[in-house]
């Protein structure tokens, strides 16, 4: 008799709990994919006899190192280095590197599980990856930032390649970090190779990458409201965050014709009831990436607006809302009051921005609602195009690729209903996302035997 005949969800979560001991996210994450999946395997024993999802959630490695490096003062500053390496069953694996006081090694195997979910059901060859410091770039200058960029790459190259591992950007790594990192490991390696993504234009980048997960995540709302006859024109948004995939979440959605009320930092949040405007969004931009300023000092600017310190902008009544700056920002009791003021659709840019009792609450409402592993893989994907176009050594037109990333969103959005239609007109998101990319990295890992 197979080992997992008498394993439940419970008990197959309190083993998770056990193997990683303080690591909070890491399990949240896992327990919210094993809800759907233990349903899904009932009928399905080879997936249980061959322990997939437990070696789905056991990283095939997680490197950690130090990194040292000299501030400008002259003092040495040592920080820590992670690259987790989740699963590379259907590709490379790939997946963005985080630099933010908060990162641990908790937050990065979840967001490398995450990714696995994710990589999957953009369709394209990827497996999944994450990887970072809690190296805190705020307040740093320009030299300091290449300094740490440099001395985390000295280590990090020997882990990556393009047919190995191909990080990119996240939360406090963007286009410059990328540039700083790609130098480093170009100048070590005397290779000029696809091995990051969110690279400069002139130097093997893609067009719309920097736009793409804020973007994406639009698209794909506006694929949720297409299944109730509904656009985003006219409707109200709340976002939350104010980085690459707040802005550009923002910038779609005044495109198709909504109004924008809020965006926030670590700070607080700002409610412009006039609406977010792209003039508006493009002095954010400039604002917060270019002078690295505080998303307050929006107030001053555009006197008509509020800042509410401290506080998240899910009380803000609104029809759709967009949770886009990080992990655990919008909790059980901001789902209660966001459904209880009328919002009908969710989308999240950012990864598990919902917490467990948030996903619970949405689901039970029955509103519209994607987890991030579906509606924000627009990043991803224009990511893997652009691994495409490296390895042709070619760049492709900006039409092309808005069309991919446009028909790659529709595709996620029907696997999401291939797998999570519950009849009477109620798609679960969460579950058909879930399923879908278990099951294409799955079936791979079945084709490999145990290894
Ligand atoms: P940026 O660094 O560009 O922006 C991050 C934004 O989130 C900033 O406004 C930041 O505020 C805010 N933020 C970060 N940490 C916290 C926190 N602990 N509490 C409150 N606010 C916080 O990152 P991105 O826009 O790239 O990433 C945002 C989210 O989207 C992350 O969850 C990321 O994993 C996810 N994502 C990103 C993709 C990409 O392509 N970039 C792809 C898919 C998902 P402050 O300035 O105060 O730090
Ligand atoms: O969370 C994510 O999907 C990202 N940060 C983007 C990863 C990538 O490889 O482009």
């Amino acid at each position: 008799m197979a080992v997992t005949d008498h394993v439940d969800l419970n008990g197959f979560m309190e083993g998770v709990k056990k193997r990683n001991p303080h690591q909070p996210e890491f399990v949240q994450a896992v327990q919210e994919v094993a809800e759907d999946i233990f349903d899904f395997m009932q009928d399905k024993e080879e997936y249980h006899s061959q322990q997939i999802l437990r070696r789905i959630a056991e990283p095939d490695r997680v490197v950690s190192f130090r990194v040292c490096w000299e501030d400008d003062a002259g003092n040495i500053r040592v920080q820590r280095g992670w690259r987790v390496q989740n699963n590379n069953a259907i590709g490379p694996y790939k997946g963005g590197i985080r630099f933010h006081p908060s990162v641990t090694e908790s937050v990065l195997k979840f967001l490398a599980f995450e990714q696995t979910f994710k990589n999957a059901l953009t369709g394209l060859p990827m497996g999944g990856g994450k990887g970072g410091s809690n190296f805190n770039p705020k307040g740093k200058s320009v030299r300091e930032i290449m300094r740490f960029c440099q001395s985390f790459m000295t280590e990090l190259y020997r882990h990556i390649g393009a047919d190995i591992d191909v990080p990119a950007g996240d939360i406090g790594v963007g286009g410059r970090e990328i540039g700083f990192m790609f130098g480093q490991y170009k100048r070590i390696t005397n290779n000029f190779t696809g091995v990051l993504t969110g690279k400069g234009l002139e130097w093997g980048g893609s067009l719309i990458r920097t736009e793409a997960t804020g973007y994406g995540a639009v698209y794909f709302l506006a694929n949720m409201l297409a299944t109730k006859g509904e656009t985003l024109e006219g409707k109200t948004a709340v976002i939350s965050g104010s980085g690459n995939v707040a802005t550009h979440a923002a910038e779609k959605i005044v495109q198709l014709g909504g109004k924008v009320l809020t965006l926030s930092d670590s700070g607080g949040f700002i409610h412009d009831p006039d609406g977010i405007t792209q003039e508006k969004i493009d002095w954010v931009k400039t604002h917060k990436t270019h002078r690295r300023g505080r998303i307050e000092e929006y107030v001053a600017a555009f006197p008509r607006a509020t800042f509410h310190a401290g506080k998240t902008p899910w009380g803000v009544p609104c029809d759709v809302a967009l949770p886009c700056a990080t992990q655990n920002e919008l909790l059980g009791e901001d789902a209660k009051t966001l459904v209880a003021n009328g919002c009908r659709a969710v989308s999240e840019g950012a990864n598990m921005p919902t917490d467990l009792d948030g996903v619970h609450t949405f689901k039970a409402a029955k509103i519209l609602y994607a987890p991030g592993k579906a509606s924000n893989a627009g990043g991803v994907a224009v990511s893997g195009l652009e691994m495409s176009q490296n390895s042709e050594r070619r760049s492709w037109k900006e039409e092309e690729l808005q069309q991919m990333l446009k028909d790659i969103m529709s595709g996620i959005h029907n696997s999401c209903i291939r797998y999570g239609d519950q009849g009477g007109g109620y798609i679960d998101y969460v579950k058909g996302a879930n399923i879908a990319g278990f099951k294409k990295v799955a079936d791979a890992m079945l084709a490999f035997g145990v290894v």
